[in-house]
């Protein structure tokens, strides 16, 4: 379907084909639920922290959807004291089943509790919500169709709730027999397709849907036979995938267990062929990052006096999994920048292109994706045809974010906002050399003040006004489409100016001048401007806010043109 994006994310480190660029980073997490009926939270947090495990998957237990807010708010602060995230919510507890069940009050009683899911999701922050759909009863098959079409209908709505509020995905859980939809590789292709074809519909309304694939189920017949092993029913999902929950199980694909060595030696589900599958069909998966959390098995709802073994186990599965799985943990982050780039280019997406109207909860997300500096387009309705943000805005955005900010000034008289940038807590600015008849004064104003400085061309205007104020500029910013407004077509001569602009430069040592490019920065074209030198990309409407897809989904195509880009320049 259209709603797939070329996945992207590599990362040096690791070897790659040289055919294809695409590449998933793997990570690591666990699911709470069976810790969490035996010991507490911060018991749990401690150990991953320990461990350098710092994704969570909150799983959901029978009090869940009874508490107040104030438990969640506590549980996220409490985890981020930790240094882990929960970044996903899942319940596999069937207590959402009801969607599934005629009798009356079930569906009601499902509908209710997914909304509270989908809150709590936004109360801790998690990115994902998900559950396994439900099960319609094995005497009554017949009312699988309709079940089907209800559960769907519920999802839809339910996708537009989860969007209001900021969860970004719903996941589902593929299964393991019929009477529990999706478990045949057409269910699994047919339900994800019908519901990315209503996101694509509604974009920016909708919360995308993934799966949660658990890589112990299979598909097994009546007779017990294996009609889709485990990595079939992975494959069929993969167009679809989101996060992953990682188990052992034995050859029957009927109970699971840990990941302790005793139990490595008998039948269990082996990691490194999923693994190989994930990175070799890396292209066809929709985001750039997938966490596999482990799900531990012991005292899942509390029945089994196993959980004296627990903390053994888990640290032991853990280690185990942190070789076999994940992609280096928290130090290759940081040597790699963790941004599925690989490289040192960086984004500036442009606040402009933004949810205005949700500032902050837009600002969050375009730190989470990976900025590196956010692009504030101030005007004055002179020298362009438009008013676009102003001095407040960068005020409020100084509140809310650590992020620098990096202030385009598209007015006749720059020097008048110079001082206000600063006390507002701009990081830097870039002047128009077309409105500043004392340009180098300009420039030594904005470095006295703190900031570093820039200048600003439009298309139009020569290169050459550099050349005498090289030893005052921070970097410079070539427009490459008039300036005024988003979604505008490339400048005639845009990417050879680029190329003119980092010859005229230097090359880009650590000691250079950065170059950064605005304007029409496109899937399509940010290869090319890379590869003529570019060094900063303002992301508008044709990159990370594509309408037609979302942040996600952008960012990573994005990253995918930016390494063949990077591929491309000559160092
Ligand atoms: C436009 C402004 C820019 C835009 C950006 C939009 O005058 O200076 O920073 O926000 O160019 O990008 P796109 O991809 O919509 O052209
Ligand atoms: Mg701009």
């Amino acid at each position: 379907g259209g709603g797939r994006a070329p996945a992207a994310g590599g990362r040096g480190l690791r070897a790659r084909s040289e055919t294809k660029l695409a590449s998933l980073v793997l990570e690591l997490g666990v699911k709470t639920d069976p810790v969490q009926y035996r010991f507490s939270y911060p018991w749990l947090f401690q150990l991953l922290a320990e461990l350098g495990v710092r994704r969570v998957q909150l799983g959901t237990f029978f009090e869940l959807y009874q508490l107040p807010d104030v438990f969640f708010e506590r549980l996220r602060a409490e985890a981020e004291a930790h240094g882990v995230q929960i970044a996903s919510v899942f319940t596999a507890h069937r207590e959402l089943g009801g969607f599934f069940i005629e009798e009356e009050g079930f569906e009601a009683a499902a509908r209710r509790s997914y909304e509270r899911l989908i809150d709590v999701g936004a109360l801790v922050e998690a990115r994902s919500v998900g559950s396994n759909p439900g099960a319609v009863y094995r005497d009554r098959m017949e009312t699988k169709p309709r079940a089907l079409a209800r559960y769907l209908r519920h999802m839809k709505e339910l996708m537009a709730y989860a969007y209001q509020r900021g969860v970004e995905w719903l996941t589902i859980e593929p299964m393991s027999c019929l009477a529990e939809p999706p478990a045949l590789p057409e269910e699994i292709r047919a339900m994800a397709e019908e519901l990315e074809a209503h996101h694509r519909q509604h974009p920016r309304a909708t919360a995308r849907v993934g799966y949660c694939v658990d890589i112990a189920h299979a598909y097994v017949d009546r007779h017990l036979r294996v009609r889709h092993d485990h990595l079939e029913l992975l494959r069929a999902a993969l167009p679809h995938l989101y996060e992953l929950h990682l188990k052992n199980t034995d050859a029957r694909y009927c109970s699971t267990f840990g990941f302790a060595p005793e139990e490595r030696a008998g039948g269990v589900i082996q990691i490194e062929p999923v693994r190989r599958m994930l990175m070799e069909q890396a292209d066809v998966v929709p985001v750039d990052r997938v966490t596999g959390y482990l799900e531990i098995g012991g005292p899942k709802l509390g029945r089994d006096y196993s959980d004296k073994d627990l903390a053994a186990q888990l640290r032991a599965s853990l280690e185990y999994l942190k070789r076999a799985w994940a992609d280096g943990g928290p130090e290759a982050d940081t040597v790699e920048g963790g941004d599925g780039r690989g490289c040192p280019i960086k984004v500036a997406p442009s606040v402009m292109c933004g949810e205005l109207g949700r500032l902050e909860q837009s600002v969050r997300r375009l730190e989470e994706a990976g900025a590196d500096m956010l692009h504030v387009d101030m005007a004055d309705g002179h020298f362009v045809p438009n008013l676009l943000l102003g001095l407040d805005t960068v005020c409020v955005l100084r509140r809310i974010t650590t992020l620098p900010l990096d202030v385009h000034l598209m007015v006749d008289n720059p020097d008048q906002y110079i001082e206000p940038l600063a006390r507002c807590g701009a990081d830097q600015v870039a002047v128009h050399a077309e409105v500043c008849v004392h340009l180098d004064r300009t420039l030594a104003e904005i470095r006295k003040r703190g900031m570093r400085a820039g200048v600003a061309l439009n298309p139009a205007t020569p290169l050459a006004v550099l050349e005498y104020v090289r030893p005052r500029l921070d970097f410079v910013l070539l427009m490459t489409v008039n300036p005024g407004f988003a979604g505008q077509p490339l400048a005639a001569g845009a990417i050879r100016k680029i190329a003119d602009c980092r010859r005229l430069l230097g090359q880009d040592d650590a000691a250079g001048v950065p170059i950064a490019v605005d304007g029409n920065v496109s899937f399509q074209n940010i290869p090319r401007m890379v590869a003529a030198g570019a060094d900063v990309l303002v992301a508008g409407t044709s990159s990370w806010f594509y309408p037609h897809d979302d942040l996600g989904a952008n960012v990573a195509k994005t990253n995918r043109a930016i390494r063949e880009g990077w591929a491309g320049r000559s160092r």
